[in-house]
């Protein structure tokens, strides 16, 4: 796309309407919640308030002026253990609460009552060991169901979680720590990834070691081989058993006090702690695990996220428990025994709603149809996407190959620093355009400004900027006190930048542009990388590509393109079709100078591509730091294939 006007490459998709046995059955079907919402802001975020249990209700729904301090649910006093275990357990203690599936076939399950004993018996564990409200308490586990309960067993305490990804290195969890200011770290002996055993508590040691204070480390035998426990360390199992029937009394905690911290990493630089409250965000992720997920209590509710990510936070663990939903939790990957492992599980526990990233969708076009279809996929009402844009074509196939051809899409855009969903199509109320992600949500205001930081014209490119306050905004933007640059207008009021490029169409759908730094810019015109990359992934033969920028004499940059075929296509062949592809929806000035063929692309452990690594590449440079990659063995295969000797 160019810097100055309207999208050639994108066609705009047509609107397809949610099928009526949906909408009839659909949680939020009403078509007036848009001005409703308007007309009653911001008391309409009552509706999301009330579909949590307070122990003591708030005063006002929202208290604030046009610039920070903003209060949420001022007055009130919850704990979110209560809100997903205890209140549940009158209607259904004896309903599952989750599913987990092992990486070596395992499987276990909690129902409601189960995992409400396992929480308070791990949560008398942890204040034994001191654990206060207010502490922080680091979580370095894998997807095991101890880890959901440990966040709700510091919850139960009013302690302050602090999930570190699991595949993380030690220095990345002593440095979370460290930040945190974390005296309690929760792990695990080791787990199977693909069939091998990682040493988690190793790492766990090395960053204990590394850290300036005293540390007391609960670990979890995982896997079932005995574990060496040294000074200040505690046997999960020993622990829970020893307060086993015991029950916690729940610490009352205001609205606004932080129920978990986490950190997600910039595009460059330090990492970024976010803290989410208790009141706003539970209230923000329930509402929109029912509105725009749909989910019901007698759901099984599948989001495929680690819960080392904010989306597995909210979507995996808060918002269905809050609903008294079945969630999936699995553990591994998609291809590991084989590529049907996701829709032999489907199958399995006849997922109702299922949610994943594009990225993941991309993989699985990659692989072929044949492995959904041998899996009886009709329990399935409707599916998700989060994390990336998603083109057209994946967007198509997901609907066709896994919905059966007729379940909606919510294609939601939000961040870590949100907490929740802000913009997606309500599936009971909206039309979907496939590559759009939707309006801002009913409540939530949004639009796509220019540089100058007024709103632009449809289909011309700007950033989004949310310009009202949202439950489920973390305390830094509530108190004003932290990332400035965000919370400072570049023209009238307050505004939070989530540096999203975007565009917006008549029927205020946002299409979301990636990053708003991801450009590249040929001999003075601006390309978004996003642009190029949804045409190429649209050519037949392409699973995915990523664009980037190498430096280039004439033109200051020159447009490379990294591209995964699908199996046994002739790569001469694409190669041709790409460049065609380029010219017809952009023009010759945006045809790719080179065409690397790449068996996958470098991806972070969120599943994001980094497009980062792919300049240095391409530009022949020393790579950045690169412990953030998934897939770090595609580095000697990508340099290998130079541009010149494709
Ligand atoms: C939830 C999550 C946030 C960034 C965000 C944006 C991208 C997320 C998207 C999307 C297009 C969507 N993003 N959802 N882009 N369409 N539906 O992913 O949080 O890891 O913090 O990433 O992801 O660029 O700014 P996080």
């Amino acid at each position: 796309m160019t810097g100055d006007g309207a999208d050639p490459t994108r066609t705009p998709a047509t609107a397809i309407d949610p099928p009526s046995w949906f909408r009839e059955g659909a949680a939020v079907s009403d078509s007036g919640i848009y001005d409703s919402f308007d007309r009653d802001w911001p008391d309409c975020w009552d509706r999301a308030g009330d579909l949590l249990d307070w122990k003591a209700e708030y005063e006002t729904v929202f208290r604030g002026g046009d610039a920070p301090p903003f209060e949420w649910f001022p007055g009130g006093e919850l704990n979110a253990s209560v809100n997903c275990l205890d209140r549940h357990l009158p209607e259904r203690k004896n309903q599952r609460a989750l599913v987990w599936e092992g990486q070596l076939d395992e499987r276990r399950s909690y129902t409601y009552l189960e995992l409400y004993r396992e929480v308070n018996a791990l949560a008398a564990g942890l204040r034994d060991l001191g654990v206060e409200a207010g502490d922080v308490v680091t979580l370095y586990l894998p997807m095991v169901p101890e880890l959901p309960a440990a966040m709700l067993a510091c919850a139960r305490l009013g302690a302050v979680h602090n999930v570190v990804f699991a595949g993380f290195s030690a220095d990345a969890l002593a440095d979370r720590m460290e930040r945190a200011d974390s005296a309690y770290l929760l792990t695990c002996d080791g787990y199977y990834r693909r069939g091998d055993a990682i040493a988690q508590k190793n790492k766990a040691d090395n960053a204990r070691l590394a850290v300036d204070r005293e540390v007391e480390v609960v670990v979890l035998d995982h896997l079932g081989e005995g574990v060496h426990l040294g000074d200040g360390y505690h046997d999960y199992d020993d622990l829970v058993d020893a307060h086993e029937g015991e029950t916690v009394d729940p610490v009352p905690r205001a609205a606004a006090d932080p129920l978990f911290r986490i950190y997600t990493s910039g595009t460059t630089g330090e990492p970024r702690g976010v803290t989410h409250t208790t009141g706003g965000y539970l209230a923000h992720v329930a509402w929109t695990a029912q509105s725009v997920l749909d989910i019901r209590p007698e759901d099984t509710h599948w989001c495929a996220a680690d819960i080392g990510w904010i989306t597995g936070h909210s979507y995996v663990v808060y918002g269905p428990l809050a609903l008294g939903a079945t969630t999936v939790l699995s553990a591994g990957t998609a291809d590991h025994p084989e590529r049907d492992r996701l829709w032999k599980l489907i199958d399995r526990h006849a997922v109702d709603v299922f949610y994943t990233a594009p990225t993941a969708i991309r993989a699985f076009m990659k692989w072929g149809a044949e492995y959904p279809e041998r899996h009886d996929l009709s329990s399935l009402r409707l599916l998700g996407t989060v994390g990336e844009p998603i083109d057209q074509r994946a967007w198509h196939w997901y609907r066709e190959h896994i919905g059966g051809g007729d379940c909606p899409i919510v294609d939601t855009w939000w961040q870590t620093e949100t907490g929740a969903i802000l913009v997606s199509t309500l599936p009971g109320v909206d039309a979907m355009k496939p590559g759009a992600a939707g309006k801002p949500l009913p409540g939530i205001e949004a639009e796509v400004v220019g540089p100058t930081g007024d709103p632009v014209a449809p289909g011309e490119r700007g950033e989004l900027v949310v310009t009202r306050p949202w439950p489920g905004m973390p305390v830094a933007l509530a108190e004003g006190t932290d990332w400035g640059e965000h919370a400072v207008s570049r023209r009238d009021g307050w505004r939070y930048h989530p540096e999203d490029a975007a565009t917006v169409d008549d029927d205020g759908y946002v299409t979301f542009l990636g990053r708003a730094d991801e450009a590249v810019n040929v001999a003075g015109r601006r390309f978004s990388t996003m642009e190029l990359e949804s045409t190429i992934v649209g050519v037949p033969g392409v699973a995915e590509a990523a664009v980037v920028g190498a430096d280039h004499e004439a033109t200051g940059s020159a447009i490379y393109a990294y591209v995964a075929p699908e199996h046994g296509v002739d790569e001469a062949t694409l190669r041709e079709r790409v460049r065609d592809a380029v010219e017809d929806a952009v023009g010759g000035v945006a045809v790719p100078e080179a065409v690397v063929f790449t068996p996958d692309l470098p991806k972070t452990r969120s599943g994001k591509i980094m497009r980062r690594l792919l300049e240095d590449v391409a530009n022949g440079a020393a790579l950045g730091d690169t412990s953030a990659l998934r897939n770090p063995e595609i580095v000697g295969e990508l340099q290998s294939r130079t541009p010149d000797d494709p």
